[in-house]
């Protein structure tokens, strides 16, 4: 989406997250991945709160190996099981704690870190200026607890990071919950347009673009608010929840509108390349549905929206309850067209792989029926 996009366009060395178990959206991204380590609930985070409450300041590094150990000078090695009451007591000493690389162990304390100076930083302060370059020099996150400022800052992938509390981060989480949620509605309305557009044959780019317009705005708003559930933690479980219920199927319809209307040919996108190319468009972009017909392949002139299409029928035989996925790809390979497949018989829809009897007319009954629902909408 397009908020965590700017806050990882990086520079500076690969960042290695220290191994964490998230789920979710924090997977391959490392800013995510460290913020969820240092969530509320994790005992990293309890050893933070437990420094900025008693006012003294940190130098953390989230990792340890033979770069690292080449800017340590003084201090003391220990080898000790991590904890946040150890945490805390460690950094009432002036210098720096370091970590292991699974953040498991407290390797040293009190050490004095001398990163590469001719490495830019922005900060002023020996201590983050510190943490910014040793984090740039090393690949490891780095943490800075600020004594005079009193915030806590995460250097990962040449970018810095501010954590809020739980509060401030909440109330823009809801902010984005409620805009999703107005675009969850305006979804569900020009998706309903579609498949009743859908069943009588009457499409135009327009309507399936629109869909996909709207499926990529609620995908970006939802990614956004996913960052917010790893930053928030523990403190985020409603949240997560709320997401949750929202999103449900959202994905898979993603998925399906678009192989409903990719353009067929030799020269055609792919999903994955449609998908690809979705992502890349610019916020302004995104409003612009001519811009969105490009990126799954289709001409750009203007009046290309108004040109007719008909769907492949993935998108609605996946409302056929009790329908494997499998199933489903195998009927659209073999009638080609949701009108076909809506004109096919028990008997035809038996000519496919795996669809007997009782299978082939759950799939009559279940299209008739969301002819039915479509029309009287
Ligand atoms: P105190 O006895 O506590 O004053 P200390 O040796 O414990 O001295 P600290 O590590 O607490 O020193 O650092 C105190 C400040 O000294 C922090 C920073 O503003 C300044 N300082 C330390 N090393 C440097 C340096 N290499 N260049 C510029 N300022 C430095
Ligand atoms: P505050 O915002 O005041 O906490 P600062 O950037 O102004 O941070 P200071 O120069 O006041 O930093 O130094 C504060 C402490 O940071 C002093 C020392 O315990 C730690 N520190 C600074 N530079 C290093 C370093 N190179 N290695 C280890 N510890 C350091
Ligand atoms: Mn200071």
């Amino acid at each position: 989406g397009a908020t965590p996009h700017a806050r990882t366009g990086a520079v500076g060395s690969p960042a290695r997250p220290i191994s964490v178990n998230v789920t979710g959206g924090a997977a391959g991204d490392p800013l995510r991945a460290n913020l969820a380590l240092m969530a509320p609930g994790t005992a990293l985070r309890d050893g933070l709160e437990r420094i900025l409450r008693g006012r003294t300041g940190a130098l953390i590094v989230l990792g340890y190996d033979k770069v690292v150990e080449g800017l340590c000078t003084g201090g003391f090695p220990l080898d000790v099981e991590f904890s946040a009451t150890r945490v805390r007591e460690l950094c009432k000493m002036d210098g720096a704690v370091v970590l292991s690389s699974d953040g498991t162990r407290i390797v040293r304390a009190a050490v004095h870190l001398m990163p590469d100076p001719s490495i830019p930083t922005e900060e002023s302060g020996t201590r983050h200026r510190t943490a910014e370059r040793v984090a740039r020099q090393t690949g490891y996150p780095v943490i800075s607890v600020s004594q005079s400022m009193r915030i806590i800052s995460l250097y990962v992938n040449g970018q810095r990071h501010v954590l809020d509390d739980s509060a401030a981060i909440l109330s823009r989480a809801n902010q984005a919950l409620a805009t999703l949620e107005r675009y969850k509605l305006r979804l569900d309305e020009v998706s309903g347009t579609l498949s009743a557009l859908e069943i009588e044959d009457l499409v135009t780019v327009r309507d399936a673009v629109a869909v996909v317009q709207r499926l990529e705005m609620v995908r970006r708003i939802a990614d956004e608010i996913a960052g917010y559930v790893v930053e928030l933690g523990t403190d985020g479980r409603l949240l997560a929840l709320q997401l949750d219920e929202l999103m449900a199927g959202v994905d898979a319809d993603r998925t399906l509108v678009i192989r409903d209307y990719l353009p067929a040919g030799r020269k055609s996108r792919t999903l994955d390349e449609a998908l690809v190319e979705l992502d890349l468009l610019s916020a302004t972009e995104l409003i612009d549905l001519v811009a969105v017909a490009k990126a799954i392949g289709y001409p750009s002139a203007s009046d290309a929206l108004d040109a007719a299409v008909s769907p492949r029928g993935f998108r609605l035989l996946a409302k056929v309850p009790r329908l494997p996925v499998a199933i489903v790809d195998r009927l659209v390979l073999h009638f080609g067209s949701l009108q076909r497949l809506l004109g096919a018989t028990v008997e035809d829809l038996q000519a496919v792989d795996g669809v007997g009897d009782a299978r082939a007319r759950g799939v009559r009954e279940g299209l008739s029926r969301l002819a039915e629902a479509s029309i009287l909408e």
